[in-house]
């Protein structure tokens, strides 16, 4: 039978009815400390690194973390409740009536919840997909222009759902107000938005910002958000409380500030530098898009995130997701999930259900690690200077296992004689429509993954794979369910071996095109 520890029937009247913060502190201090800064204020891994490369504590924090770690992002899913609508700064590729665009894509949120409803809905979430380790609020606003909402709902989740971590995202202005109230609440992940460390450059993305009851403009306004900005990371970092920096890529504006930017917030201790491309389209209304304002290429994204890409990892697995996002990254479950849907359901917060199906997906996640390390062993390091990428249709756990058909994105890895390591994901429009393959689509998802050698893929037709092979693109079925990383290692052995046989010569590929539009359809 089930009993009151492990299972709870939670309504909103009941969480409305939960205890003092007090009790909630005394079982928060025992989880203190974490050590994220260490000389020069680097983190001693990334978003890749695993147990054996990093401090325990760290790991304990990232692990199942899908955002702090790539490859927790095929296993862990994370959601977001949309309680904060007010934003204190105006950022120009912002338009008020779409989400964040710090972490979300630039769509409106279905609905905005109070704090008791988005608590309400994380367990529902939780009860429902175990494999949710996270909350964040990132939205549709700023969570700290809105504290009272945003600690509330921490407050309550953090009584209800003890094992979920709690995570935020900030513009930063309103940051070290709230540092200590962050630190108390537990809150061991904080991301900050900072797109420049020069008012200059700022001035160009900010247009205002709303301060101290009075509305700041051009280089004064950014002078103080950057004032913010970086006091706010250097108190966070000393707190052991770990940060990600994200920073919007705006051709022209601050893509090469954004090496300083880097060093930046790496000397003040960031875990992790999350570069994304700025999504600029004038139907989003924003200033960007209204003057056609231009986001990166994927070549550009990724030679800019090469560049920076030192002792402080770049995260490249960022899907810029809505401000109600729930689930893997790069899927979106939140339709599953609305106020109604969740009045009607009965929410059994199973806690030891939780933690064994999590203990199966270690299992899981440890065998997609070593299978990838025993092809490793046999890579000739002949052809050191050859680098290729793939894409590869997933629905996650780390498998091929989606239809080409069927893929709403591509996860681009690449290959060399390092192994194979992912560099990023290229979101695209459904290729099968109905039944039918749709030509338009197919050309989308060319352009999408046209800087790869190969895709792979779970199952495809003969129509689009003959199309991909005139594009001169590989469509590769022969790897379908298995481990993406150990495939990926054997095709690039063949790879090297038919070189040397002189079967096929490497040539470069050409440049890829971020799908804009891709994130505004549902
Ligand atoms: Fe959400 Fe952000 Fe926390 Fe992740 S998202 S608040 S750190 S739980 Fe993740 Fe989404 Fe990118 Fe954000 S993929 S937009 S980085
Ligand atoms: Fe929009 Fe977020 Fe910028 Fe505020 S911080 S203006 S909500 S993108």
């Amino acid at each position: 039978m089930e009993n009151q520890e492990s299972v709870a029937s939670v309504s909103i009247d009941q969480i409305k009815s939960i205890k003092s913060m007090d009790d909630i502190m005394q079982e928060m201090a025992e989880h203190k400390g974490c050590g994220t800064s260490s000389e020069g204020g680097k983190a001693s891994c990334g978003s890749s690194g695993g147990p054996e490369d990093m401090d325990p504590a760290i790991w304990e924090k990232v692990k199942n973390h899908p955002c702090y770690s790539e490859e927790a992002h095929h296993h862990y899913a994370r959601m977001h409740v949309a309680v904060a609508p007010a934003c204190n700064i105006q950022c120009n590729y912002c338009n008020r009536k779409y989400d964040c665009a710090n972490e979300s894509r630039p769509g409106v949120v279905s609905e905005k919840l109070t704090p008791e409803q988005a608590a309400k809905k994380v367990l529902a979430v939780a009860s429902t997909i175990p494999q949710m380790t996270v909350l964040g609020i990132a939205g549709p606003g700023d969570p700290l222009a809105n504290p009272e909402k945003t600690f509330k709902t921490f407050e309550l989740v953090a009584k209800t759902a003890p094992d979920i971590k709690l995570c935020v995202s900030t513009n930063g202005l309103a940051l070290p107000e709230h540092v200590e109230r962050l630190s108390q609440y537990n809150i061991d992940h904080v991301t900050i938005t900072i797109n420049m460390v020069d008012p200059e450059v700022g001035q160009h993305i900010y247009p205002w910002i709303f301060y101290k009851n009075k509305r700041w403009k051009g280089i004064d306004a950014a002078r103080i958000l950057h004032e913010h900005q970086m006091r706010g990371l250097e108190m966070l970092t000393e707190r052991g409380i770990l940060c990600k920096v994200n920073s919007v890529m705006i051709p022209g504006i601050n893509d090469e500030h954004l090496v300083e930017v880097n060093k930046a917030v790496k000397s003040r201790g960031a875990f992790l530098h999350n570069i994304m491309p700025l999504i600029s389209a004038p139907e989003h209304g924003t200033v960007f898009g209204l003057n056609g304002q231009r986001g990166p290429t994927a070549q550009e994204l990724k030679a800019l995130q090469d560049k920076c890409e030192g002792e402080m990892n770049m995260m490249r697995h960022c899907r810029q997701c809505r401000a109600d996002a729930v689930g893997l990254l790069g899927e979106d479950r939140s339709a599953e999930f609305t106020t109604e849907k969740i009045e009607e359901m009965e929410v059994n917060y199973d806690l030891e259900g939780r933690k064994a199906y999590q203990e199966a997906v270690e299992k899981e996640r440890q065998a997609t690690v070593a299978a990838k390390q025993a092809e490793m062993a046999e890579l000739e390091q002949e052809y050191s200077d050859v680098k290729i990428l793939i894409a590869v249709a997933t629905k996650g756990h780390g498998r091929v296992n989606e239809h080409f058909g069927h893929a709403q994105e591509f996860q681009i890895y690449e290959l060399s004689t390092e192994g194979s390591k992912f560099v990023g994901h290229r979101r695209v429009d459904l290729y099968c429509q109905g039944g039918y393959g749709e030509e338009d689509s197919l050309q989308t998802v060319i352009r999408a993954i046209n800087d790869c050698t190969a895709v792979f893929v779970a199952k495809i037709g003969g129509c689009p794979k003959s199309d991909l092979q005139k594009a001169g693109i590989d469509p590769v079925d022969k790897y379908a369910h298995e481990f993406i990383e150990q495939s990926a290692v054997k095709y690039f052995k063949d790879y090297l071996l038919k070189i040397k046989s002189g079967e096929i010569e490497h040539v470069a590929r050409g440049d890829a095109t971020i799908r804009q539009g891709a994130f505004i359809a549902a």
